[in-house]
């Protein structure tokens, strides 16, 4: 395991370590994170939008130690510990433990529906429509995890060495993006159009973080620009829109650290030299965790 996995400044900065601070106080409701890590961001912005209280707990995910372990066999975050209103938390405990950031932002949307939490972040109701319309979430949700963050660490741990080009790496990443942005609905920029969901949750750090790829990689995103994108045009220009509106999201600012940590943080990716799960499963090819 290198080192440099487990020497990460140790908290968060900027606007996340006023929010991690705002929650510090003991509370049955605990997200356990890593301020780097974009999983956790998921959980942590379903919980900032939905107004849920809640106690941020930071916490070094590469230090496996065993009382994170038995909340969390995989040992990965984010990982949410519930409060087990009848008592019968995992070993006696009064909670019970969550884990696979997808599954705990709809737990929290689902467990957290009161009107002081707001409107869902995935469409409710029982008629065929709303039912139709929460399978196309939950469909988009996984299009951003089985193939756009995929293709997102391909091109961030991108070295020349590799027998795959640069390009394709991109391209790839390109191609997951567009197909993401040609599903999106108009009448408002996220993906539902005028409506905040669940399917821009789980892309929202990862768009966050496309900087370190101009940061690191020759080439960069490379998005064309406005009016170099041919048959692209229309589906670029609604990504700029998307993007441009996820990035301004309060929750998404709040979760945030300063740059400059996550450029530090994410350079092993960019040598790929990084021991995290997720690297090594880029690295091999395989799914990710
Ligand atoms: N599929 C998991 C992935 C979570 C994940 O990979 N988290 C990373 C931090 S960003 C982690 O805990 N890594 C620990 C390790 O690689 O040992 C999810 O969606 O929650």
């Amino acid at each position: 395991m290198a080192a440099v996995d487990t020497s990460l400044p140790t908290q968060p900065t900027a606007a996340a370590a006023k929010l991690a601070a705002a929650h510090s106080a003991d509370h049955p409701l605990k997200l356990y994170g890593g301020w780097f890590c974009p999983f956790v961001q998921r959980a942590w912005i379903v919980l900032a939008e939905k107004n849920i209280p809640y106690q941020y707990v930071e916490i070094n995910p590469y230090h496996k130690a065993p009382e994170f372990l038995a909340l969390n066999p995989r040992g990965l975050v984010p990982t949410l510990a519930v409060p087990a209103a009848d008592g019968q938390g995992q070993a006696g405990k009064h909670h019970k433990p969550l884990y696979e950031s997808s599954v705990v932002c709809e737990y929290l949307d689902e467990a957290y529906a009161g009107p002081e939490h707001g409107e869902a972040l995935l469409p409710r109701g029982d008629g065929l429509g709303d039912v139709y319309e929460r399978a196309r979430c939950r469909l988009w949700m996984d299009h951003v995890s089985s193939r756009v963050v995929p293709a997102f660490y391909r091109l961030l741990q991108h070295t020349p060495e590799k027998e795959e080009g640069i390009e394709v790496a991109r391209r790839g990443l390109h191609g997951a993006l567009k197909a993401f942005a040609g599903e999106m609905d108009e009448g408002g920029p996220w993906f539902l159009g005028a409506r905040f969901s669940l399917v821009d949750v789980m892309l929202a750090p990862w768009a966050k973080r496309l900087f370190l790829i101009d940061h690191y990689k020759q080439g960069g995103v490379g998005i064309p620009k406005k009016g170099q994108r041919g048959e692209d045009e229309e589906v670029w220009n609604r990504w700029d829109r998307w993007f441009e509106a996820i990035v301004e999201r309060q929750s998404v600012k709040d979760t945030w650290s300063d740059e400059e940590q996550y450029i530090a943080a994410y350079k092993r990716y960019a040598d790929d030299t990084t021991q995290s799960e997720v690297g090594a499963a880029t690295r091999k090819g395989t799914r990710l965790p």
